[in-house]
């Protein structure tokens, strides 16, 4: 079964434990659970990895653009956490691996502190889903799927 990545960065372990008027209730693990589940309707199967080191991230993100090369990888859904507004190495990462990625946000950062307003993750995504709430990773792997569907 073809997969997709499920990436989550930095203090994306904490949801649901914190904050939740920003970032609701639900925890990692439940948001795991649905894109598993949603994954499953669609042929796909959801490999879910969450880090708070951004070289780690980096390298998931080589080795989706190798199961992607090999057509064994249909992308990645990745909400980079704060990394998106800093970090170069994604940026670069995502352009020279040559996959598919959809950026997510669980809130709409551009209703947010400006410093959220700018993304180094958008000029090389697919597609971009903000302010959805977790839901957001479900619209997100429908979206990979219909745009890399044969
Ligand atoms: O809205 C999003 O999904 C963000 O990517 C979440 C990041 C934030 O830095 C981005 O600007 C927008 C923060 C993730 C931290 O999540 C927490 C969850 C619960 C408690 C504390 C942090």
């Amino acid at each position: 079964m073809p997969t997709v990545l499920i990436l989550n960065g930095p203090n994306l372990n904490l949801l649901g434990t914190r904050r939740p008027e920003v970032y609701g209730s639900t925890t990692l693990a439940e948001v795991e659970a649905l894109c598993r589940e949603e994954a499953e309707r669609l042929g796909l199967e959801a490999v879910c990895r969450q880090s708070n080191h951004e070289g780690q991230l980096v390298d998931w993100i080589h080795e989706a653009g190798v199961e992607h090369k090999a057509g064994r990888c249909v992308g990645v859904v990745f909400n980079a956490g704060a990394y998106t507004h800093t970090s170069v190495a994604l940026h670069d990462a995502i352009e020279g691996a040559d996959v598919p990625v959809v950026e997510v946000h669980i809130s709409n950062v551009h209703r947010r502190e400006e410093f959220r307003h700018h993304s180094y993750l958008s000029p090389v995504a697919r597609g971009i889903v903000v302010g959805f709430g977790v839901y957001g990773y479900v619209l997100a792997i429908h979206g990979l799927h219909q745009a890399t569907r044969p």
